[in-house]
């Protein structure tokens, strides 16, 4: 958190000098002392409010009050969801009300003169906050910060704090569906924001308080721009400076601005500082070079507030038949999409968990995520500067709207907060504001298509009024009926969600899709906003199909893909749908109520296909033999079996055992697959390839299985192409029609049938695939 000075500072000073000897102690204590009162203390503080509540899931009528029974409710820390468990059971939905959380606030100094706020991060999704029995104040929208002065509402002694959340379907708050699930709860970090009467806004959308752009960077000289509202909320004239300073990563001044400013009690002001940092080296995702910027009031050489920010140098440009362009080179956006959604979390996931799922991102070589469908959290943003990954956010406005004044009240506030609360990042490069809007319009409603084009112009408009640096954009489905009503032309970048090869039949289809577009539009900047095939780790087939959530299918979905996007140099860039799964409760599928099309599955165990990325876009040595998604292979009798080896050097050689298989020369599909005669048992592979004078090595095992009709056991996934893993490790064989000497289905019009998702949850099982294909049509099945 470097946005503010926290009260840990104090600790650490006061721990220092007790380690001093006793005599000199007095003296550096009175010292410190000062230091801390004329730098420290006076200054604002932010203390977590994460521990130590009380929750109850149901609503309670008198919960808001100061005397109230809780000793029952459950004790609880933030973040927290009440939906960790229910979207996952066999039961239809999951709980959407209400819910109570209470705690009291913690000693509070300085009541006299402090202003005090309650900061959320987030709480899904109508949050109602009570101090000490009065209401502070109420927010709708789950996925932004919102923050309360509450002052006014504090006593000495005891404080107590009771927030109502609602998580229900209402028709006024976006989304109002999704293929994601609205975990109810506060589910990010809350925090105490202690401030000087004479201070930086804290209420204004939960913005910084300042906003921070770099208008001009040229010949060598970088111009920052800071303006901001100062509040004088005590009881006096007062006269202060504001001073704004940039420093270096090395904490070296390099510029400096500084207004004197008078104030009427009550009132607020607005400052605003430009200054030019000489030869400024540049962000970008390959060197994200940041300077901070601090913003100070400053009475009487008292420091009252401040607020850091990071400050990164660069300019970038989106164009039809170009591209994407940084700094003034052309650059793809290559990356992937990311919810908050993690197993045995829902969306309460702690800061070190989102900051490590951009680590992840970062690591596979991405230099681009799409935080769909929602703005994310605080520390997403900062790990995303830090990181050097440029960052697609958007509003949950999604599937389709309803036409009320309401609805486009909160979709309006939605983008002004997203927009004050994340515009100071230099990661930030588009502002979305709809996803897939005409995917779900019900039946009858054509109202909906021209309210919704009202909508996105006022949307865009705001986009632009709030933040005039950043184009906007939408991502749209893959249907016509967005060019038909006009929604096409209102951003400034289009996203393209598009699946065919999964929803619908051929990969191919894909890039005569993007030519079509290209052709028609040719000076529109397109992004693949969205592209992805499921894959369950326990399905496998040598003739994989659409839909059948092998690892195999995935794999072939994506190296189709990957190699159209890369011949078509027009698109700016590409993101994967998705970097992992994710909670979907409605969908049934081989592992229902998940979204399967991650790279990793929901508790980050990379998939095969992660590779694949990792060997095209990272520039140091990759190399990967592609058999971690299916470490035991049953064979009827077929021992020989292609195994891939995924790297971005120029040669590889693999061995079994200690025996060569040869080298193969890896070109731009990055791919080798050579066919490796598997022994019962297990087999050990490797794979070495050599750059320079630099090898690099990767080695797995497989255990290898041929069952045939005189094994001890044959288990069949009866009218599947793929072979199924349980959880006690039984490998169920792929179906086969009959043939003498084995085993299979007999008759001239039997054919295998797979149901296509949504699938039916399968109730009382883990094994759904083997009860969502079947045989049709057969006289017989035999085995000999
Ligand atoms: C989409 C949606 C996304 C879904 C995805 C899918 O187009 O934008 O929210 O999760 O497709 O997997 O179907
Ligand atoms: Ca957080």
């Amino acid at each position: 958190k470097p946005a503010f000075p926290t009260c840990e500072c104090n600790k650490m000073l006061l721990m220092k000098n007790n380690l001093r000897k006793p005599r000199t102690r007095r003296l550096l204590f009175g010292v410190t002392l000062l230091l801390i009162f004329t730098a420290i203390v006076p200054a604002r503080t932010k203390t977590s409010l994460n521990d130590g509540w009380k929750f109850l899931r149901a609503d309670s009528p008198n919960a808001g009050e100061i005397v109230f029974d809780d000793a029952a409710w459950k004790a609880i820390n933030l973040p927290h969801t009440w939906n960790v468990e229910d979207p996952w059971d066999d039961g239809p939905g999951y709980y959407r009300g209400a819910g109570w959380y209470r705690r009291e606030l913690p000693p509070l100094a300085s009541l006299s003169t402090k202003r005090f706020f309650l900061f959320f991060e987030g709480a899904n999704q109508v949050a109602e906050v009570y101090v000490n029995g009065h209401k502070a104040g109420s927010h709708t929208g789950g996925y932004s910060a919102f923050a309360f002065d509450i002052t006014n509402l504090l006593k000495p002694g005891r404080n107590v704090i009771a927030v109502r959340v609602d998580n229900s379907f209402n028709e006024d708050i976006p989304p109002l569906t999704g293929d994601f699930n609205f975990y109810g709860g506060i589910y990010r970090d809350v925090w105490l924001i202690a401030a000087e009467d004479l201070h930086f806004t804290v209420t204004d959308h939960a913005s910084a308080g300042v906003r921070i752009t770099t208008p001009d960077i040229a010949r060598g000289i970088g111009t920052v721009a800071v303006d901001g509202t100062v509040v004088n909320s005590g009881k006096s004239v007062r006269t202060f400076e504001v001073v704004s300073t940039v420093t270096d990563d090395r904490k070296r001044k390099v510029a400096e601005k500084i207004s004197r400013l008078t104030l009427e009690p009550g009132r607020e002001t607005k400052f605003s500082h430009s200054g030019n940092v000489k030869t400024p080296r540049l962000w970008s995702p390959d060197s994200p070079y940041l300077y901070t910027i601090r913003n100070t009031i400053r009475e009487n050489g008292r420091t009252l507030d401040e607020v850091a920010q990071p400050v990164g140098f660069r300019w970038y440009a989106f164009d039809g038949e170009k591209g994407f362009s940084i700094n003034g080179k052309p650059e793809k956006l290559r990356g992937t999409n990311r919810h908050q959604d993690h197993a045995g979390l829902g969306n309460a996931l702690p800061d070190r968990v989102h900051v490590r799922d951009m680590e992840l991102i970062k690591d596979a070589g991405f230099n681009f995520v799409r935080l769909a469908h929602y703005p994310q959290d605080p520390a997403i943003l900062d790990a995303c500067d830090r990181l050097g990954l440029l960052v697609w956010e958007e509003t949950p406005i999604v599937n389709y709207i309803t036409n009320s004044a309401a609805f486009a009240e909160n979709s309006k506030n939605m983008v002004r907060e997203m927009v004050r609360q994340h515009r100071n990042h230099p990661s930030v490069i588009l502002w979305g504001y709809m996803n897939e809007i005409f995917l779900r319009v019900p039946k009858g409603q054509d109202d909906l298509y021209p309210a919704t084009v009202e909508l996105a112009r006022h949307l865009n408009t705001i986009a632009k009024e709030e933040d005039p640096t950043r184009p906007t954009t939408i991502a749209f489905h893959g249907n016509d009926v967005y060019n038909k009503t006009g929604l096409g032309d209102i951003p400034d970048v289009i996203g393209w969600n598009l699946y065919q090869g999964w929803y619908s039949a051929t990969v191919a289809d894909f890039g005569k899709f993007l030519d079509d577009q290209h052709g028609r539009f040719p000076k529109r900047p397109l992004i693949v906003s969205e592209y992805g095939a499921n894959a369950d780790q326990r399905l496998h087939s040598i003739e994989p199909r659409r839909f059948d959530s092998t690892i195999e299918y995935q794999r072939f979905f994506h190296e189709s893909y990957w190699a159209q996007i890369r011949s078509r140099a027009y698109l700016s860039g590409s993101a994967i749908w998705s970097e992992f799964d994710f909670g979907s409760e409605f969908r049934g599928e081989t592992i229902p109520h998940l979204n399967q099309k991650g790279m990793f599955t929901s508790r980050r165990v990379p998939k095969d296909i992660h590779y694949f990325y990792k060997s095209q876009l990272r520039k140091t040595p990759v190399v990967h033999i592609a058999v971690r998604d299916s470490p035991k292979i049953v064979s009827a009798g077929q021992n020989e079996q292609a195994i891939s080896v995924y790297s971005n050097l120029p040669e590889v050689e693999l061995f079994l055992g200690g025996r060569s298989l040869g080298k193969k020369s890896f070109d731009d599909a990055r791919k080798g697959t050579w066919m490796v005669g598997l022994k019962p048992g297990i087999n050990k592979l490797t794979a070495r390839g050599e750059k320079g004078r630099m090898l690099t090595v990767d080695s797995a095992s497989v255990t290898f299985e041929a069952r045939s009709i005189t094994s001890a056991e044959i288990a069949v996934n009866v009218g599947s192409n793929a072979s199924f893993m349980d959880k006690d490790g039984r490998v169920w064989l792929a179906d086969q029609p009959y043939s003498a000497g084995s085993w299979g289905y007999v008759g001239e019009k039997a054919k295998r049938i797979f149901s296509r998702p949504p699938d039916p949850n399968v109730l009382g099982t883990d094994s759904d695939p083997l009860f969502q294909t079947m045989v049709e049509g057969l006289s017989s099945y035999k085995l000999d």
